[in-house]
């Protein structure tokens, strides 16, 4: 990249610890770096029990030292365990201590809807949800998080979710790092706005809505300024964008070659390299990083697509030059020889499932996913009347009491998605995609394996199968994981019988 940023640390990397805290402008991002040590999530792993228990609570969370912001997590006061299980039967136990219903939703677990934990699944304060989940699909990083009608972007802007690890222990086998916390790294994106007093600022004006919520501060894993320490060798990155809004473009800050493993659904077939990757909202990607050579670099990204003065009507300006200079720090990365490295090498093949779609594809379906701009929602939106049914659907705003698609188990079908002005990550549930075309042409390298939520420019072209059942009652929802248009509208639901 070529407004290359380089952090100066104490010779030895965690020399770095206890830094005075800088902060300067870039691009109107605040870049505060304090150089603690980036804590992971604590491991809740329930791979030899099979059971695991989450509660949401309401805490605080000091996130930048000027003052503790109420915030809301699963166990802790933001964000939530990142939870290991295994294939099988997991029983989980969920419950509810903060005032409002909440729902876990498993994002990119293949279950059936009674499980899902979507918006016909609010468990109300004072309640409790004990799903039984019949884990059958291949290793992959999901994750969990509150699913309310209406009030998913304000819980989960609020700390409600959290990484889940689908793991069958054969990593090492794989020649994959897999030491949490060590070589194998768990680091959840969001951006969100502080006040002076460190208050988190979520108001959902107009325009937040419109564009989706994005902040001028990086907090990873719930934590502002912090340092990622690694080992000088191989190292496993698993990135969740758990933004509300934000699509990042990432790289290395020295360019360095980053080789994707894994995205939404689970390994590649082999690693593929990149220099940079684009991640939106609800999206997850793994990959290596070879950090052999010793020299402090970080995570870096490009501006948001959906943003800045070409966003809103920007739609053909997307694919603009990713190499501005309006990139920003992500997490920097401080190689610590006192680690130990056990990884060297990149593998040369992965066993994730090829991309095929068995069986002939039986409908073909489209979706237009649109956003109402019209002079009408711009005076209502002004004259605040609110927005909130002002996102679409093929013309409709998500109703409880309709479903919108009945598909059948075992089919395939062709889903045609396309957009009006912004960039719209797609998610479906409780099944996986593959990406077949994206705006008439051969899909970016990232989107190239199974896949749960993918980022819709102008049009893409997906095949979907539906394993897994879901009811009238207990129905799957597709949605925009713009959390702000998903819960102004932006959703369908649909059954599997
Ligand atoms: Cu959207």
């Amino acid at each position: 990249m070529m407004n290359r940023r380089k952090f100066l640390y104490g010779a030895a990397g965690l020399g770095a610890v206890g830094l005075a805290a800088t902060m300067y402008q870039g691009t109107g991002f605040s870049e505060v770096i304090s150089g603690k040590k980036l804590q992971m999530p604590p491991l809740l792993d329930a791979t030899q029990s099979g059971r695991f228990e989450l509660q949401a609570m309401a805490g605080s969370t000091d996130f930048t030292g000027r003052g503790s912001a109420p915030t809301i997590g699963f166990n802790q006061s933001y964000l939530g365990p990142t939870v290991r299980v295994k294939r099988g039967a997991v029983s989980a136990g969920i419950s509810n201590a903060i005032n409002e219903p909440v729902t876990v939703h498993w994002h990119g677990m293949l279950i059936p809807g009674e499980q899902d934990g979507g918006p016909h699944q609010p468990i109300d304060s004072g309640e409790s949800w004990s799903p039984e989940l019949t884990i059958t699909q291949p290793p992959a990083t999901i994750w969990y998080h509150t699913h309310i009608h209406g009030r998913t972007a304000t819980q989960v802007h609020a700390g409600l979710a959290g990484i889940m690890q689908i793991s069958d222990g054969r990593d090492g086998d794989r020649g994959l790092p897999n030491s949490y916390g060590v070589d194998d790294l768990t680091l959840v994106l969001q951006d969100r706005r502080f006040d002076e007093n460190g208050q988190m600022i979520y108001m959902q004006n107009m325009m937040d809505v419109m564009h989706g919520f994005t902040g001028d501060t990086m907090v990873i894993n719930g934590q502002v300024g912090s340092v990622a320490s690694v080992p000088k060798g191989i190292v496993r990155l698993r990135l969740l964008n758990g933004s509300n809004a934000r699509i990042y473009s990432l790289g290395m800050s020295d360019n360095r070659e980053m080789h994707l493993i894994a995205t939404d659904g689970g390994y590649l077939t082999a690693p593929v390299v990149l220099t940079q990757v684009q991640l939106a909202p609800g999206e997850r990607i793994e990959i290596l990083v070879d950090f052999s050579s010793g020299g402090d670099v970080s995570l870096v990204s490009g501006e948001d697509p959906n943003q800045g003065p070409g966003g809103m009507m920007g739609r053909f300006q997307q694919l603009r030059n990713f190499f501005s200079n309006s990139e920003f720090t992500i997490i920097p990365f401080v190689v610590d020889e006192r680690i130990a490295s056990t990884h060297d090498k990149i593998p040369d093949a992965l066993d994730g499932r090829e991309l095929t779609m068995a069986g002939a594809i039986s409908t073909t379906r489209h979706l237009s996913l649109d956003m109402g701009m019209g002079p009408g929602m711009m005076m209502r939106g002004m004259m605040g009347g609110g927005m909130s049914d002002q996102m679409t659907i093929n013309g409709q705003s998500f109703d409880m009491n309709r479903i919108n698609i009945e598909a059948k188990r075992g089919a395939v079908e062709r889903w045609i998605i396309r957009n009006d002005t912004l960039a719209h990550p797609f998610h479906i549930h409780g099944a996986l995609f593959q990406v077949v075309k994206e705006n008439g042409q051969k899909p970016r390298p990232e989107h190239l394996g199974w896949k749960d939520t993918v980022l819709v420019e102008q049009e893409t072209e997906l095949l979907v199968r539906f394993d897994h059942k879901a009811s009238r009652e207990k129905p799957f929802m597709y949605h925009c994981h713009i959390l702000e248009h998903e819960d102004a509208g932006m959703m369908g639901q649909f059954t599997v019988s």
